[in-house]
């Protein structure tokens, strides 16, 4: 008596073509273990197999169309083949084959990350990726996919295997890390799943930590005579004051250091080993939303008035915080500015966002008494910290940059950013 495994209910999917055979005869598999990857035009999706068995028939191959209900193999159930005396001592076999397989399997794991938790579930995926994952021991269904509805690609299953292991001294291991006691040892906790936005912006934040070495240089600019030009601007037609916070004008400066500095409006391309340089002015802007930090871009800067960037900041944080954004407005950026100015603190360490090289935090403005012209007197002070990729910015030009950008919001603002 043997078990059979059918091709399950695939929705609207018909004559749907088999890549890979992931199983052999003779093979111990468990329920929810991989049997076969079918691949649509519109998705690849591995089938799990529903019951516990010794493969003892395949009844498929690689290219065979397939539908709802179609065999796919037949399974020897263990508890039959221990019944059946003869079998017994072949299972046997089987298995301490199968056995000596997933040590030596291990053994190759102990390099590379942990073997998947679980086999099953559906994730749009190539086969050659499936392939690349399987290879490297990680499981296509747990990795974050970043293309086009969630599709994961060869470059995904490279972050998800770093993001599992350590190097050290030489030797690959995988990441554990286990607290000495556990928290419930000194009182109560309360469990909770960490958001969808900070698990995506995490291993983003990880790779550009790990990965590109920052150095953050950090600035006091008076912005004394920019502040009371801000907060005397009002409508010429109507006489209504006009609220433009000092983010518009740090934006301005920033494009304005941009266009001097073209070495900060650049991506290095990892696999040409060139830099791009862009071309365009599009900035991001951390925006502190109820779901997580998200940072948008906000094309074409260069070409908005200190009005308009205003107007764009408040349009674009809105759609944020409402989660109407659209994805790709997340890319494609020249520079971040994180600015914690509407909440307080000065200098801080800002991470740079990957692909751009550079990111500029702003701190809150505050009141300083400095000595002016044999003079001592009160000025206001906005605390910068810039954070560069110090691959190909290098110190002097991450300071020029502060230099520049402190000119531009400076006394002679005006006639720097030709408001
Ligand atoms: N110094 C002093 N005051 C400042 C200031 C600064 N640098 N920047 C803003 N302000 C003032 C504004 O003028 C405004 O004052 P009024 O209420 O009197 O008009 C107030 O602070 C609030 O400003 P805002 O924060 O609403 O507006 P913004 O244009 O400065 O910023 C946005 C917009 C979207 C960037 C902001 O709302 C936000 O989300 N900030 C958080 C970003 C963040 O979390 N960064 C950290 C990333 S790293 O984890």
């Amino acid at each position: 008596m043997s078990i059979k495994i059918l091709v399950p209910d695939m929705g609207d999917f018909k004559d749907v073509e088999i890549i890979e055979v992931l199983v052999k005869v003779g093979q111990l598999i468990k329920k929810n273990d991989s049997i076969i990857t079918l691949e649509s035009d519109k998705s690849s999706v591995e089938v799990p197999s529903t019951q516990e068995g010794v493969v003892e028939k395949i009844n498929i191959k690689v290219g065979d169309k397939v539908n709802q209900g179609d065999l796919i193999l037949n399974l020897k159930s263990k508890s039959i083949a221990k019944e059946k005396k003869e079998d017994v001592n072949e299972d046997k076999k089987i298995e301490k084959k199968v056995e000596i397989e997933k040590q030596k399997s291990t053994k190759q794991k102990e390099m590379i990350p942990a073997p998947p938790i679980s086999q099953s579930g559906s994730k749009s995926a190539s086969p050659k990726v499936r392939k690349f994952a399987r290879e490297l021991g990680a499981n296509v269904v747990e990795i974050q996919g970043t293309q086009r509805a969630g599709r994961v690609s060869e470059e995904d299953v490279k972050n998800f295997v770093r993001s599992q292991v350590t190097v050290s001294s030489g030797k690959i291991e995988k990441k554990i890390h286990k607290e000495e006691y556990s928290h419930e040892e000194f009182g109560k906790i309360e469990l909770k799943d960490i958001p969808r936005v900070k698990k995506l912006s995490g291993p983003q934040l990880v790779r550009s930590w790990t990965e590109i070495p920052h150095v953050t240089q950090h600035e006091e600019i008076d912005i004394t005579e920019m502040e009371q030009f801000r907060s005397s601007l009002y409508d010429y037609y109507s006489g209504e004051m006009i609220k433009v916070t000092p983010l518009a004008f740090i934006s301005k400066a920033l494009v304005s250091a941009l266009k001097v500095f073209p070495n900060f409006n650049a991506s290095i391309d990892p696999n040409l080993n060139k830099v791009i340089y862009k071309k365009y002015f599009h900035l991001g802007f951390a925006v502190d939303t109820p779901h997580g930090l998200m940072v948008p871009k906000i094309r074409n800067i260069d070409q908005m008035s200190i009005k308009e960037i205003g107007e764009a900041l408040k349009k674009t944080s809105k759609l944020c915080r409402e989660l109407k954004i659209d994805k790709k407005e997340f890319f494609g950026g020249s520079m971040t500015i994180s600015s914690l100015g509407g909440i307080g603190g000065t200098f801080f360490t800002p991470i740079i966002n990957p692909p751009e090289v550079a990111i500029l935090g702003v701190g809150k403005s505050f009141d300083k008494l400095v000595k002016l012209n044999g003079k001592i007197v009160s000025r206001k002070i906005l605390p910068i910290s810039l954070s560069y990729d110090h691959r190909i910015i290098d110190g002097a030009e991450g300071a020029k940059f502060c230099v520049y950008l402190s000119e531009c919001l400076g006394k002679d603002f005006a006639f720097k950013l030709a408001v």
